[in-house]
């Protein structure tokens, strides 16, 4: 074998390389579309924001018969979540944090799609206020509770279903209607001074009343209700790098091909 013949498939080895590499960067970085779902009847419960990080399990926002902290109260009193936010990023810098916006009334379908690296940020996290309500919430105790993804990126878990039961107060406000996010004057609310603890039953107590969305409120939930559903849909998308490395690649072919003709016209040996 000559040496201009090593040389070009040393060349070409490299570019084949590249490619790969391409490719296997193009594989941990997918686009998520994340649909969540108010699973209720009309006049029932209602979700402020969905609050969520695709990450890699460090976020411990709350813990079952603690006092809750800042972060959680920021979801669970009025719906914000902008100290939750905040503690994800410092707990968790490279997460992919975001929120599914907008009030989601019974019976009401949003979507939002979020870049993830599966490579890094396998775990699901997520929060969302229960409205109307004065401190509940629904959200995951266990960061590592819901691994979407596998080693090869992916998706092992569909979607998550929320049940009543799995409905949180945070214990950080006192039971005041009058008092409540989303149908009474928030301004007016006291502090619980409790701990976090699963309860639905409280939402019985604002039957009747009307909620910001104009409706009659009717909680008319047991604990095997059904009522919030988030839905996850994957598409491949090659990340910007990837191209530049394939390009890369593709040019290194170029050069090769190239050098061969010349070499060819001008009878020499390639001494690259
Ligand atoms: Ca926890
Ligand atoms: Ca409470």
């Amino acid at each position: 074998m000559s040496h201009s013949l090593h040389a070009r498939l040393r060349t070409v080895a490299s570019a084949a390389a590249l490619m790969a590499a391409a490719t296997a960067s193009q594989a941990a970085l997918v686009d998520v579309t994340v649909t969540v779902q108010n699973l209720q009847p009309a006049n029932s419960v209602a979700f402020a924001a969905l609050h969520l990080g695709f990450n890699n399990g460090s976020f411990d926002a709350f813990n079952i018969g603690e006092v809750a902290t800042a972060p959680i109260i920021s979801v669970a009193e009025l719906g914000s979540g902008a100290a939750w936010q905040a503690a994800f990023a410092a707990a968790d810098p490279g997460a992919t944090r975001g929120a599914v916006t907008g009030r989601l009334d019974p019976g009401m379908t949003r979507s939002a799609t979020f870049r993830v690296d599966t490579s890094v940020n396998r775990y699901f996290t997520f929060a969302s206020m229960v409205v109307p309500s004065n401190d509940l919430f629904i959200g995951n105790d266990n960061p590592l509770q819901y691994q979407l993804f596998d080693m090869g990126g992916n998706l092992r878990i569909p979607s998550i279903t929320v049940g009543a039961r799995s409905v949180w107060d945070a214990g950080s406000e006192i039971f005041d209607p009058a008092a409540a996010a989303f149908v009474g004057t928030s301004s007016m609310r006291r502090d619980q001074n409790s701990v976090v603890a699963f309860n639905f039953a409280e939402l019985a107590a604002f039957n009747g009343l009307t909620t910001a969305a104009g409706y009659t409120f009717n909680s008319a939930l047991t604990a095997d209700s059904k009522i919030y559903s988030i839905g996850f849909n994957v598409a491949a998308v090659p990340e910007p790098g990837s191209y530049a490395l394939m390009a890369a690649g593709l040019m290194a072919v170029g050069f090769a091909i190239r050098r061969r003709r010349s070499d060819a016209a001008s009878g020499r040996a390639a001494t690259v």
